[in-house]
């Protein structure tokens, strides 16, 4: 049978069957020989006289390092518009990272009952009119957009601290906190439980319990690839005079013309450029 690693605590990994309930399988040892497990890992399991055992890692379409997830589908930056401050920086370089490990970003911007200030609202309309889907939050009210964004998929949160991730959860499926709540006291208190990347189950969809991204380096990513993975920069790759442009000081780039022309966001290619330097920088180089 299919199904789905949602924790992993030493030799023991929590198995999501596909109608939903949740064992304990052993892992058998060629598994382990192949590749680490990780959670999020589709595998193929077999059962004898209910006891559980993997067999098999189904191949990952994606896999998360920070936190060890495979097969995420998609990352929430949640930013909100004030406490702490909006920041085009820091949803850039998420961004960057997330495209980086073939997950797919969203932003969601939350407080917005705070009161917007006007460059956070223009700054907003501006990720509205680009690439990456982004929707609106206010505390305790669900945006119809917003319901169901969870539904069949495993999804890792980022963005600062206070933001309102835990507060998004909670909004998206009230059942959640409770479950925590539940889950913490089971493992009972003064026990030394290291806690290992979980797959929660909130809305009908798997949340990773670990925020993801929060070390921004970008090792790995080099300063030819770093444009394909800003996803309003994509229409306009290959209209560039020189193959190698990497969208700095070259005559005849592509990108420049549409920055120019108002069709990517100055701001997100200032963003680009800030990135390209610290890439630039780095001692070890990608080339
Ligand atoms: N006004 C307002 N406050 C919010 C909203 N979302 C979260 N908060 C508050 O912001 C603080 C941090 O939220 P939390 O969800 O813990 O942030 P996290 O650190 O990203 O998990 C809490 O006091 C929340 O009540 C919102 O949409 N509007
Ligand atoms: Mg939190
Ligand atoms: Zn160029």
């Amino acid at each position: 049978m299919k199904a789905r690693i949602v924790k992993i605590v030493s030799k023991d990994y929590t198995l999501q069957l596909e109608d939903g309930s949740r064992v304990v399988a052993s892992m058998m040892g060629k598994v382990r020989r192949q590749d680490r497990p990780v959670a999020g890992d589709l595998v193929e399991a077999e059962e004898t006289d209910g006891v559980y055992a993997v067999s098999k890692i189904l191949p990952r379409h994606s896999r998360l390092i920070r936190p060890a997830v495979a097969n995420v589908d998609q990352a929430l930056i949640v930013m909100s518009v004030k406490d702490p401050d909006f920041s085009t920086a820091l949803i850039d370089r998420l961004s960057v990272l997330i495209r980086f490990a073939d997950v797919s970003p969203v932003l969601i911007v939350t407080k917005c009952d705070l009161g917007i200030p006007p460059e956070t609202e223009a700054a907003i309309r501006e990720y509205e009119a680009g690439a990456i889907p982004v929707l609106r939050t206010a505390k305790d009210t669900l945006d119809p957009e917003l319901a169901g964004i969870l539904k069949g998929k495993i999804s890792v949160l980022t963005g600062q601290s206070g933001a309102g991730k835990s507060s998004l959860l909670n909004t998206l499926d009230p059942t959640f906190r409770l479950a925590t709540q539940e889950i913490s006291k089971a493992l009972g208190r003064g026990k030394h439980t290291t806690r290992h990347n979980e797959l929660h189950e909130v809305d009908g969809g798997l949340v990773a319990d670990t925020p993801g991204f929060s070390s921004i380096d970008f090792t790995g990513i080099t300063k030819y690839e770093l444009a394909s993975l800003i996803p309003d920069f994509v229409p306009y790759l290959g209209s560039c005079r020189f193959n190698d442009c990497i969208h700095q000081n070259e005559p005849g780039c592509g990108i420049k013309k549409a920055v120019e022309e108002g069709k990517i966001s100055r701001t997100r290619y200032n963003n680009y450029l800030q990135i390209l330097q610290i890439i630039l920088d780095r001692k070890e180089k990608y080339i």
